[in-house]
């Protein structure tokens, strides 16, 4: 098998930091998605939503979303075990990291494509057009961003990890949130300590060296 990815997209990283907890190494092709590498085939065709990372399987068969391929990792290498080793476990950390890519990941990105000229005409990952960079966008995000810390501080009063006692892939999505939030220039509010130290807990971890 081999991973199409990106050294420096966030969420290529993702799959990069997963296989360094799991000590796995794996055929990687560099693309270039600023280049638009992604555009042009036979990457084209491989995955038509242009955007690393996706993994081709021997058969020539592709995955693409960095969880749907740490999934798939993780059924052919169980241990360590981010992704739970019981259903409860399992249904937990999948909830954990749904609600960290739906109300807090995904705002962050579309803040940060409508903030950064870098993304002027990308606004979209995946696409080149003329869809405008929008301020409004923005401000959801930070707004977007201050519930989700508010909902979660109480629960990391609790818990050493996001999901629990022990660290999962979805605390792998909330350090790229963390460092997602830096780039918008979104400060986590003193008053969620408990957010701030979780981050603490996560940030110098060796996966993340990369
Ligand atoms: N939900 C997807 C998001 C993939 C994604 O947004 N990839 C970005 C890099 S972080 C990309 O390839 N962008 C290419 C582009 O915008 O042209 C995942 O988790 O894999």
């Amino acid at each position: 098998m081999k991973l199409y990815n990106f050294s420096l997209a966030p969420n290529g990283m993702r799959v990069s930091a997963f296989l360094k907890e799991k000590g796995l190494t794996i055929d990687v092709h560099d693309l270039d998605v600023r280049a638009g590498d992604q555009f042009k085939e036979p990457f084209q065709s491989m995955n038509p939503f242009n955007c690393v990372p996706f993994l081709e399987l021997d058969n020539g068969s592709i995955i693409s979303e960095s969880v749907s391929i740490c999934r798939y990792l993780e059924e052919l290498h169980p241990e360590p075990q981010l992704f739970g080793d019981t259903a409860e476990k399992r249904a937990k950390i999948d909830m954990w990291n749904r609600r960290l890519e739906l109300d807090a990941l995904s705002p962050m990105g579309h803040g940060i494509r409508n903030k950064l000229p870098m993304f002027e005409g990308k606004v979209l990952a995946g696409t080149r057009n003329n869809i405008e960079q929008s301020p409004v966008v923005i401000e959801r995000a930070f707004q977007m961003l201050n519930v989700f810390m508010g909902r979660v501080d109480p629960h990391l009063a609790s818990n050493d990890f996001i999901a629990g006692p022990e660290f999962s892939i979805a605390d792998i999505t909330g350090y790229f949130l963390f460092a997602g939030c830096d780039r918008l220039e979104y400060e986590i509010p003193a008053e969620f300590s408990n957010v701030l130290s979780w981050k603490g807990r996560i940030i110098d971890r060796d996966c993340f060296i990369l």
